[in-house]
């Protein structure tokens, strides 16, 4: 089957105006209807009072951080938090029977949903070349099998080893030190299609790629600006956040070119008295920015913010600047070339609006920037980063209480994985110890990032792909192509924990490992075993299941790592790692970890600290390990927003109901659809213009380096995105995005500025 399609689930979509609120009743209810179904329900309530608690487990879910103390006694998690647990609590399984039932051909004809509803996969599968269906293999030859291809390869950098984000710090830190012993850094991750733009940007201007404030920070906070993040659906425990910083009399400034209910108002679930009341309106000033319009909505806010300060003196931190950063005078020089009604048009917000915005900040010392994937997966995602950090040097506003950059990360171990070495570019400084601890020699060659692996799997230059979880050919842009170079490979293994699209889209023969879910004992020869994840905000904390697995032929990553890596390394003279000695005791592998990475001392002992621990952040402290010493402003060029006649910039989403690629059902609550997801957001007026009403069906092209790339039967669906900007779902519009349509500095897919044409196929 040539591609990679998504049978159409929209018969009966819906759509309704959008909610101007979030949460509340509905949502306990919802989580709760939607345990029901799937779930032993006593069993997940057990365990989700264990969930971000002390002693408990981390939700699977969010990186959003648990607070330092004061954990709700009513449950420290939220709807989409139950929901990400219901899916690895499920009672449903996917055992050797229903792959011996279903062939890979029928399962491709499968959604995306009904694949991750089969439920949890139980046993090791293989599939051999040329063959229909996937049988059951022992661990044992499981291992044998990639260990064979890997130590047949011509050079070890053929093979690739992606990471998703849901990796623990001890899985993470001793699959890099297989892979680099093995003798690549092809070690692809999330991240690169994620926050790779802030981890650029930060590190260029502040000297860490991490944001650098904490909850209690943003309780106290004057000013918040949230910028292209819908926490509500994504990150929904941070809206008590931002209800405590409004309760302290702070204000939000909400940039996004959609009006997201989580933002607009909340009713915290754990304060029923609040949600008699209506709930707390959370943002004062809501700037409806055209896709792509930060840069100059940043531009004209710090214009207006430096036009104040030549009259009066007292609004730019010029005392900060002169003793902590470094590039001012000619950050200004180039500010000063832009024209304040440009910005302002480009940015395609109200011009009062921008002004009051501007007023606030000018107003108030204590501003954090919060950001996500609407800000870094664009071209200029870095530029965006560095300006939001321009801004709050002007201000002063890092490295002080209740002030600072946060960007607001994804995957609940996406920052750990890359703080235990799950990059393809780790510094020396880094692999220098890593040789030490493990008697190793790291390779120190550069490794290929998520669009150049699968360019090199397209061009035959990888042949052998290991996924340590995600479902990479759904998540990365540019479907059709990546599912050829997954075709490619002589070999693709998986560590997952569901059924799901990469499972189908296989090399010449492939494997499926099926892996412990976060909520889920484990138990390894020296007894109880618990991991370590690294939250948004830089808290390291324990995790420890509580659920029994799902079966008894599950293996723990750490476990599956340590077969792998003794199946590919066992006869190489030049690596002798005792890796079953780590399986057995995962205090061995923290002790590890604490002779590589900086901030991990006493890791056994104050990991069992049930609140966790801080790694350091020199920026808290204004402490800036940049070239300069100081902290950089940047210039930034202001994209051009030029448009041909009939093209629409199209931005991809999250709805409320899916985590990333898996899909919880196919609503979107608060946008107000129903029953649908292969739509297009659009703007009534555009419509109009092009004789379009709701529910029309279109096929939509993106036409980039002379090829054109097409969804087809999407319906259209009228909402309030500002004119020329369209919206879509992720993963169904990624078969829209370019493969070389990336941000230049870190490889970024541009998954939020899609140009694309429409074209009308029926009338509704
Ligand atoms: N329930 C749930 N939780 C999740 C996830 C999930 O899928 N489901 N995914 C996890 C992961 S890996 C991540 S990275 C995060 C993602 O969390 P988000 O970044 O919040 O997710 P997105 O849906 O990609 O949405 C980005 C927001 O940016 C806005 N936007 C789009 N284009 C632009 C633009 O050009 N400018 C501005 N200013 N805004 C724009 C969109 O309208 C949307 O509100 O969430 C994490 N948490
Ligand atoms: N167009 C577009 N594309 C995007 C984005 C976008 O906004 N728009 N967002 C990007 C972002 S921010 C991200 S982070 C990526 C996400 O990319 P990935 O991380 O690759 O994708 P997920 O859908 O999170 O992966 C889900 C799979 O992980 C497996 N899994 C779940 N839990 C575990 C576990 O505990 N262990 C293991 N081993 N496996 C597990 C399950 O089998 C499940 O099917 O997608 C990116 N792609
Ligand atoms: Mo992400």
């Amino acid at each position: 089957m040539k591609g990679h399609r998504y049978p159409n689930v929209t018969d009966d979509l819906s759509w309704d105006v959008a909610k101007t609120e979030s949460v509340g009743i509905p949502a306990i209810w919802n989580s709760l209807k939607h345990l029901g179904k799937y779930v032993d329900v006593p069993q997940a309530l057990k365990a989700s009072l264990k969930m971000n608690q002390e002693g408990g487990f981390d939700c699977p879910g969010c990186a959003w951080p648990d607070p330092d103390d004061d954990r709700s006694k009513l449950g420290e998690y939220c709807e989409n938090g139950i929901k990400a647990l219901a899916e690895e609590a499920t009672k449903r399984k996917v055992a050797p029977i229903f792959l011996k039932n279903h062939s890979v051909a029928e399962l491709m004809t499968w959604s995306e949903y009904k694949l991750g509803k089969s439920g949890r996969i139980t046993h090791p599968m293989y599939l051999a070349a040329g063959a229909s269906h996937y049988v059951e293999i022992s661990w044992e030859a499981a291992f044998e099998k990639i260990g064979e291809h890997l130590k047949n390869l011509a050079d070890p950098n053929e093979a690739i080893f992606y990471t998703s984000g849901r990796t623990s710090n001890e899985a993470a830190f001793l699959y890099g030190a297989f892979v680099r012993a093995y003798g690549t850094n092809n070690l692809p991750d999330c991240s690169n299609m994620c926050h790779e733009c802030s981890g650029y940007a930060l590190s260029q201007t502040l000297g860490i790629g991490k944001g650098a404030v904490t909850l209690d920070d943003i309780h106290q906070a004057e000013v918040v600006m949230v910028i292209g993040q819908n926490p509500g659906t994504n990150h929904p425990r941070m809206l008590t956040a931002l209800e405590n910083c409004k309760l302290n009399g702070g204000s939000i400034i909400a940039v996004n070119p959609l009006k997201e209910a989580g933002l607009i108002n909340y009713s915290n679930p754990q304060k029923p008295l609040r949600i008699l009341k209506g709930g707390v309106d959370l943002t004062d000033l809501y700037l409806q920015v055209q896709v792509n319009g930060d840069v100059a909505l940043l531009k004209a806010i710090m214009l207006l913010l430096l036009e104040e300060d030549e009259k009066s003196g007292d609004i730019v931190d010029h005392q900060f600047i002169k003793e902590h950063t470094h590039g001012y005078d000619d950050f200004i020089k180039d500010l000063k070339k832009e024209d304040f009604k440009t910005c302002v048009l480009e940015s395609g917000v109200d011009e009062q609006l921008i002004r009051n915005a501007a007023d606030v900040i000018a107003k108030n010392d204590k501003i954090i920037i919060c950001w996500a994937m609407g800000v870094t997966q664009h071209e200029n995602g870095v530029q965006n980063v560095c300006e939001i950090v321009n801004l709050l040097l002007m201000r002063g506003a890092v490295g002080k209480a209740g002030a600072g950059p946060c960007p607001v990360r994804g995957h609940s171990n996406v920052q750990g994985d890359r703080t235990m070495g799950i990059w393809e570019k780790m510094p020396e400084s880094f692999l220098s110890k890593l040789d030490k601890a493990f008697d190793i020699t790291s390779p120190r060659e550069e490794g290929y990032a998520t669009v150049p692996a699968i360019k090199a799997m397209h061009d035959g230059k990888a042949k052998v792909f290991f996924g340590m979880g995600g479902n990479f050919v759904s998540a990365t842009p540019d479907t059709d192509y990546t599912a050829d170079a997954l075709r490619r490979c002589d070999l693709t293994v998986h560590v997952s924990t569901k059924l799901n699209r990469s499972h189908l889209v296989h090399g010449r023969e492939a494997l499926i490992l099926p892996t412990l879910g976060r909520s889920e004992i484990d138990v390894q020869s020296s007894g109880y075993q618990f991991v370590s994840t690294e939250s948004s905000m830089g808290i390291v904390q324990n995790s420890k299941g509580v659920l029994p697995p799902k079966s008894d032929h599950l293996k723990s990553e750490v476990a599956i790592i340590g077969g792998l890596a003794q199946a590919t390394l066992s006869d190489r003279e030049d690596v002798n790692v005792d890796w079953q000695s780590f399986v057995a005791d995962y205090d061995l592998i923290r002790d590890k970890i604490e002779e590589v990475i900086p901030g991990f001392d006493r890791y056994n002992e104050r990991v069992r600290n049930g609140q966790g621990f801080y790694l350091p952040n020199g920026v808290k402290v204004r402490d800036f390990k940049t070239k300069t010493g100081k902290a950089n402003f940047t210039i930034n060029p202001r994209p051009l927003l030029e448009l041909e006649d009939g093209s629409f910039r199209l931005t991809t989403l999250r709805a409320h109901d899916q985590y990333n690629t898996t899909l919880y059902g196919l609503d979107d609550r608060y946008r107000g659809i129903k029953n649908g997801r292969e739509i297009i957001l659009m703007n009534k007026a555009d419509m109009a213009d092009h004789n379009l009403r709701g529910g029309d069906v279109v096929d939509v092209v993106s036409d980039y380096d002379g090829v054109k790339r097409k969804v087809s039967n999407f319906k259209i669906v009228p909402y309030d995105i500002p004119r020329r900007c369209l919206g879509a779902y992720f993963p169904e519009a990624n078969p829209l995005v370019p493969i070389d349509l990336i941000n230049p500095e870190t490889h970024t897919p541009v998954s939020k500025n899609i140009i694309v044409k429409i074209r009308q196929v029926a009338k509704t």
